[in-house]
């Protein structure tokens, strides 16, 4: 069972929740300070092919992702709050730079993120998440306990909260004048639905599972912070919008479109 709060929660002022709830506007503005922090010191420089340079293999950790794609923002997010540096590399996925020979050596789904730590590939971002969790020793829970309640809403994530990243991608992908397609209302009404519970759940529990912010509360941010994105006001969702005001008051949190490049990136 999730923990209660102790003390009473402080009303967020209204101008202000309206201010930072704009969430594709106003989530991404209050966080851009902070991701940029985190992305401090970065230079930006294009490398061609996929493959990891055999000198960086050893030492860099390498994020292939692309810049409108939430999975891949659970891992940056997870990297900035970890204060670890990383390079990236932009599979342009419009291009289909997913589905090319190069890509197939590193990503065996062909999809992003991966993520790349030396000889260890890892793909499916949750799956990322509890690997870097354990690697560095953060965010993952510290009892067999907590991390069975952890992975419980990771699966839940994957299973419920997607279908918003679903939701998200046939808007934008609609084409003017044409008819929504029929999946579109059912994946509404499960996105909404979850939703709706995830807020239930936070007005009793300070993060997502329990009370210290954990890879629960990074997977599921990243989909927060596009809700606007899939037509969902997070004004309607009071303790959604709390709870990611809290997400944003915690170091290197910022929102994915801002720690999200949309080139090649090599850390200093
Ligand atoms: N369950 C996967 C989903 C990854 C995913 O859907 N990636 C999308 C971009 S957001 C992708 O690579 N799409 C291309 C494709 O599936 O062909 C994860 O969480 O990593």
């Amino acid at each position: 069972m999730a923990a209660k709060k102790k003390s009473p929660k402080k009303a967020v002022p209204k101008a202000k929740a309206k201010k930072v709830l704009k969430a594709t506007g106003a989530i991404k503005v209050s966080a851009v300070k902070s991701a940029k922090k985190a992305a401090k010191g970065a230079k930006i420089k294009k490398i061609s092919g996929y493959d990891i340079p055999k000198a960086q293999a050893a030492t860099r950790v390498v994020l292939y992702g692309f810049h409108r794609s939430m999975p891949t923002g659970k891992v940056a997010l997870m990297l900035a709050m970890l204060g670890e540096s990383y390079d990236y590399r932009h599979i342009d996925l419009r291009a289909g730079a997913h589905k090319s020979p190069d890509y197939a050596k590193v990503a065996r789904f062909a999809q992003v993120p991966a993520l790349a730590d030396g000889d260890e590939i890892v793909v499916q971002s949750n799956v990322i998440l509890q690997y870097l969790a354990e690697k560095f020793g953060k965010f993952g829970g510290k009892t067999p306990a907590e991390r069975r309640r952890i992975a419980e809403w990771l699966a839940w994530d994957l299973d419920k909260l997607t279908t918003l990243g679903q939701v998200r991608f046939l808007r934008a992908t609609q084409q003017p004048g044409q008819p929504p397609i029929p999946a579109l209302a059912f994946l509404e009404a499960r996105a909404r639905m979850s939703l709706e519970f995830l807020d239930r759940h936070l007005g009793q529990s300070k993060f997502v599972a329990g009370l210290h912010p954990t890879i629960a509360d990074i997977a599921i941010f990243a989909w927060i912070a596009v809700a606007e994105e899939a037509g969902f006001d997070p004004a309607h969702f009071p303790n959604l919008r709390d709870w990611a005001l809290r997400m944003l008051k915690l170091p290197g949190v910022g929102h994915p479109y801002a720690l999200l490049p949309t080139e090649d990136k090599v850390s200093a």
